[in-house]
C-alpha cells in the first residue's frame, strides 16, 4: 500500500493507494511558473494578509516575484470574473483567488459566498486553468483574523500551494499524454 500524505500546510489528509496502481500526483512546485492572483478589496485588512501569505508561499515554492500578477477587484462577488479574465489570457499556470466574507456583517453573506465559490469553480472548469479558493467565509471577524495569518494559519498561503499543486499535476498529465 502506498501512502500519499498531503503537506500539512495546504492539504491535510492521507490517502492509501493499493500497490501496483500507478499514481500521477503533483506537488506545489513554482519553478518557471507564472501565477495570477485575484484579490478582493472588501475586508481589505484581512485580504491584504491573505495576499501576503499567498505571495510568500509562491516565492517559497520557487515562483519568481516578477511572474506573479495581482488583480484587485471590489469584492468576493467579483472574484470569478477576475479569475476568468486572468485564466483566459493563458499566461498563468494557475490562479489564486483571495477574499473574505464575514457572516455577521452582511445579510447577503450566503449569496456572496456561494457565488464566489461556484463562480470560481466555473472559471476553472471552463478554462481548464486551476483556480484555487482562498476565500474566507466566517461567522466573525475574529475567525477571519485567525485564518489570515493568526492562530489557524494563512488561507492565502494554502490556496497558493493548492493552485501550484494542481498546475503541477496538470503539467504531468499533459506530458504523459504527449509521450
Ligand atoms: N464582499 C466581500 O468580499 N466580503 C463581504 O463580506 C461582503 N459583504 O459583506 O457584503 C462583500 N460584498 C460586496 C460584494 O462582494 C460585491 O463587491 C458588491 O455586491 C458589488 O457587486
Amino acid at each position: 500500500m502506498n501512502e500519499h500524505v498531503g503537506t500539512s500546510e495546504h492539504a491535510v489528509g492521507r490517502l492509501r493507494v493499493p500497490d501496483g496502481v500507478p499514481v500521477v500526483s503533483g506537488s506545489p512546485d513554482g519553478a518557471l511558473r507564472a501565477v495570477g492572483i485575484v484579490v478582493a478589496r472588501f475586508n481589505g485588512e484581512i485580504t491584504s494578509q491573505l495576499l501576503d501569505g499567498a505571495i510568500a508561499a509562491l516565492e517559497e515554492a520557487g515562483v519568481e516575484r516578477g511572474r506573479i500578477e495581482v488583480v484587485p477587484v471590489p469584492g468576493a462577488f467579483e472574484l470569478p470574473l477576475g479569475a476568468m479574465a486572468l485564466a483566459k489570457t493563458r499566461q498563468y499556470a494557475c490562479i489564486v483567488a483571495l477574499g473574505c466574507v464575514i457572516r455577521g456583517e452582511t445579510p447577503h453573506f450566503d449569496y456572496v459566498a456561494a457565488e464566489a465559490a461556484s463562480g470560481l469553480q466555473l472559471a476553472a472548469l471552463e478554462t481548464g486553468v486551476p483556480v484555487s479558493f482562498g476565500v474566507l467565509t466566517t461567522d466573525t471577524r475574529e475567525q477571519a483574523e485567525a485564518r489570515a495569518g493568526g492562530a489557524r494559519g494563512n488561507k492565502g498561503a494554502e490556496a497558493a500551494r493548492s493552485a501550484l499543486e494542481m498546475a503541477d499535476v496538470f503539467g504531468r498529465l499533459r506530458a504523459r499524454a504527449a509521450q
